[in-house]
């Protein structure tokens, strides 16, 4: 079986590459198959220009319960490093999300623990169902979060948050999550993939580059003090009106018709 399914479905959603997670018995763990299918997700959707959008989501009750804890055998005496799987699989795969110059909407169907929450806040774009919630579940296994979850919780939520969701490992609601700031919105169960794909396909038919270019200004902004922002904002705006669709987003305008970008 495909732990994670990945399909660009040219006629029913233009330029939005799918990605399922996709081990629905194990609350869609992270196994090492897990790991190499978003790998293989995430090279599909640098390299081919047709994708301008991906989606991602978990199969079956849950959206993502974390590192699959029964990988590594607990019994033997062996030292335990679990820096290496960090380097192997989930840094360069957060590093990778937050650099895709195109967006990535994430669907939240149902519980999201570990470094499942926090590879669904490396996705541009957070949208969960109401009965999802999101659990910094390390803290109950002697951990420490990791896959950017100490970076993006106190940015997204504020250090108080940030510190107690990870402390205590409270299971917060999707409509905590919403109105604390943390993800963009809590949907109806029954809403959820039709939200997200209505999302998905607004942005697949948008300005690709400008979208591309947003995400890495307002993740730049993290690190930046305000004139390093505005320059960064000057040299972008250089940059993208050079490009095909700020022209025909102002001649639309101008003509009083709908934009067709071609995210050029
Ligand atoms: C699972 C898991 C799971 C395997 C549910 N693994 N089977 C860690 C270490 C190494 C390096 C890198 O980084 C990390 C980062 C991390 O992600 S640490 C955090 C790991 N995740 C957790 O600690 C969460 C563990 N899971 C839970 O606490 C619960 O399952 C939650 C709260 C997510 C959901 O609870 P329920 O809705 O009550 O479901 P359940 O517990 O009954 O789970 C359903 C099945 O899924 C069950 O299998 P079974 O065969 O008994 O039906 C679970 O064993 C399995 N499962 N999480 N992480």
């Amino acid at each position: 079986m495909e732990t994670v399914l990945v399909s660009l479905e040219a006629a029913h959603l233009p330029g939005v590459l799918r990605v399922t997670l996709n081990r629905p018995e194990k609350l869609n763990a992270f196994n090492p198959s897990v790991h190499k299918g978003l790998a293989e997700a995430m090279g599909r959707a640098e390299a081919e220009a047709e994708v301008r959008c991906v989606l991602i989501t978990g199969a079956g009750r849950g959206f993502c319960a974390g590192q699959d804890l029964t990988e590594r055998d607990m019994k033997s005496a062996a030292p335990i490093d679990l820096g290496g799987g960090l380097d192997t699989w989930y840094n360069p795969l957060v590093k990778r999300m937050r650099a895709l110059p195109k967006p990535i909407v994430c669907a939240v169907n149902g519980v999201a623990a570990g470094a499942g929450a926090n590879f669904a806040l490396a996705c541009d774009i957070v949208l969960a169902a109401r009965s999802a919630s999101f659990i910094q579940a390390f803290v109950k296994i002697g951990l420490v979060p990791d896959c950017g979850g100490t970076y993006f919780l106190p940015r997204l939520a504020g250090t108080q948050r940030a510190m107690a969701l990870a402390m205590t490992g409270e299971r917060l609601s999707a409509e905590d999550a919403e109105r604390w700031g943390i993800i963009w919105k809590c949907v109806g169960d029954a809403e959820l993939q039709n939200e997200a794909e209505k999302l998905a396909a607004q942005l697949a038919s948008g300005p690709t580059r400008s979208l591309g270019l947003i995400k890495r200004a307002m993740y730049a902004s993290a690190g930046n003090g305000l004139a390093a922002q505005l320059d960064l904002e000057r040299d972008l705006q250089r940059e993208i009106g050079k490009g095909g669709d700020y022209r025909e987003g102002v001649s639309a305008f101008l003509e009083k018709r709908k934009p067709q970008f071609k995210g050029a």
